[in-house]
């Protein structure tokens, strides 16, 4: 049993109002049942914080491993589509690609995984811009090689390397688990006495709150 008054996020001095930001989530596919109540605690958690749906963009990828590299991509996608003079600075190949990862169709529902239990919903009504924050969400759970510890460190090295380099605040939704029931406690999901606690939560709320204090740091 989990004691929330030593570990956790408490709650912020002020409450942070997002109703003028615009937020990315990138998810991975693996682990799909953690997944989905992962997403759906942070988009809810976000609507409450005054996110607008429209303004809640979420995109997939396979794994965690490939969290980085679509973080940033949809990153510098958003700021390409928000700067007149954006064009330029890409040359065609790169500029393909972000259009493939950012084009202005609204998103599409999550495709169903291995398990074919996959079931985001996603809004229908997509805005565009630049985005105020993302949040990368996965789910790694050791296995009996080194697997986990090398993607571990690659995805964590990555996602910090990607808000510095784009100045964008990237919340680490990366749950490193060395066991099934760990990552289901922390997925609201726990199946021994408690259902735990849903961290998506706490990463929407870490979200506005630094695309809110970001926006004033700058
Ligand atoms: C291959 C793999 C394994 C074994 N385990 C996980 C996992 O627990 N969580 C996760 O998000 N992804 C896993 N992957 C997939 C990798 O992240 C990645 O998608 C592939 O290695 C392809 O680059």
């Amino acid at each position: 049993m989990s004691d929330p008054t030593i570990k956790g996020l408490p709650p912020p001095p002020v409450k942070y109002d997002g109703s003028n930001q615009r937020i990315l989530i990138v998810h991975a596919r693996w682990n799909d049942t953690i997944i989905q109540s992962l997403v759906s605690g942070c988009v809810a958690k976000l609507k409450e914080q005054g996110v607008r749906e429209e303004n809640i963009v979420i995109k997939t990828v396979p794994g965690s491993y490939e969290l980085p590299f679509a973080t940033q991509r949809l990153i510098a996608g958003s700021q390409t589509q928000s700067s007149v003079n954006a064009p330029s600075l890409l040359g065609a190949s790169s500029a393909n690609l972000v259009n493939l990862l950012t084009s202005d169709e609204p998103s599409t529902p999550t495709q169903p995984s291995s398990t074919g239990s996959s079931s985001t919903t996603t809004t229908n009504k997509a805005s565009t811009g630049a985005f105020s924050a993302a949040i990368s969400i996965g789910c790694l759970i050791k296995g009996s090689t080194m697997h986990f510890e090398y993607i571990c460190d690659a995805v964590t090295n990555g996602l910090m390397r990607v808000q510095l380099d784009t100045g964008v605040p990237v919340i680490f939704g990366v749950l490193t688990a060395l066991t099934d029931d760990q990552a289901l406690e922390r997925a609201g999901l726990g199946r021994k006495g408690t259902k735990g606690h849903n961290h998506g939560e706490d990463w929407a709320l870490a979200a506005v709150e630094l695309a809110a204090q970001s926006a004033e740091w700058s």
